[in-house]
């Protein structure tokens, strides 16, 4: 009896770590547990290090949150929150969290990497929001094949949403998106509202493209097992929404059919 409950807590256990860890030499930074923390990681629509202090602190607000303190960055840390950026939170600190110990970031340490209180609150970095009251949207995805939609499609999206879809399916896979529907308010640089498309564990690196207007975005393929979606719309207009479907398929398969 006794064995048979190690072995079933054992299963549990990998089951429920096995999402977490290293793929590729990267560590997987949960969406979905960045979520539950209701702490995440914000960059400036210009890209990485571009937010001053009042900046960074004006974005978390206008998506409805807050910059997170030390305490619940930590939090966040503890369950996984994981991000190699330096960004603003409360009180003017600057820092990031680091779940696991490596030589390219937090300086090999775990923990806050803190760079403490700045003086100088012109100086540029990216910001930790916390917004626990975000709307329920997006998640992470493991099935072989599913569509995925804008928050209440059919209907109109609303305003202020930000939705991130992690998609993970078995290493030696690949992802193929595919969009069916796409209806999104329109301006030149799509600064309003968005969907981005990541080919990554998250939405730093691996960027394949941002979209808005009605125009049906073409097919795009993960170069792995992994792929990332972010959809934020801002404090007015909204639009149709959008659907589309991904599907999972053998990375060797999609050689062969390419080659020959
Ligand atoms: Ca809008």
């Amino acid at each position: 009896m006794r064995v048979l409950l190690f072995l079933w807590t054992f299963c549990f256990l990998l089951k429920e770590v096995r999402p977490w860890g290293y793929r590729n030499g990267v560590f997987h930074n949960s969406i979905w547990l960045e979520r539950a923390a209701g702490v995440y990681h914000r960059e400036s629509r210009k890209g990485r290090y571009q937010l001053m202090y009042e900046e960074a602190k004006a974005v978390c607000k206008y998506e409805g949150g807050h910059l997170a303190t030390y305490e619940q960055l930590e939090a966040a840390r503890q369950i996984g929150f994981h991000v190699c950026a330096a960004g603003w939170f409360d009180k003017g600190r600057v820092g990031y969290p680091i779940v696991k110990a490596g030589s390219k970031c937090g300086f090999g340490k775990v923990g806050i990497i803190s760079y403490g209180y700045r003086v100088n609150k012109s100086e540029r970095w990216d910001a930790y929001c916390y917004n626990p009251n975000s709307k329920e949207c997006g998640g992470v995805l493991t099935e072989q094949k599913k569509i995925i939609q804008s928050p209440g499609f059919p209907d109109e999206y609303q305003d202020e949403e930000i939705c991130y879809w992690h998609i993970r399916v078995p290493v030696g896979q690949r992802i193929r998106l595919h969009f069916l529907e796409f209806d999104v308010e329109d301006d030149t640089s799509c600064l309003a509202d968005y969907l981005e498309v990541y080919d990554s564990y998250d939405d730093v690196s691996g960027f394949k493209g941002r979209f808005c207007g009605d125009y049906l975005p073409d097919d795009i393929i993960s170069t792995g097992n992994v792929m990332t979606m972010k959809f934020l719309s801002d404090a007015s207009i909204t639009a149709g929404g959008f659907q589309l479907e991904y599907v999972a398929f053998n990375a060797s398969l999609f050689l062969k059919n390419n080659f020959h």
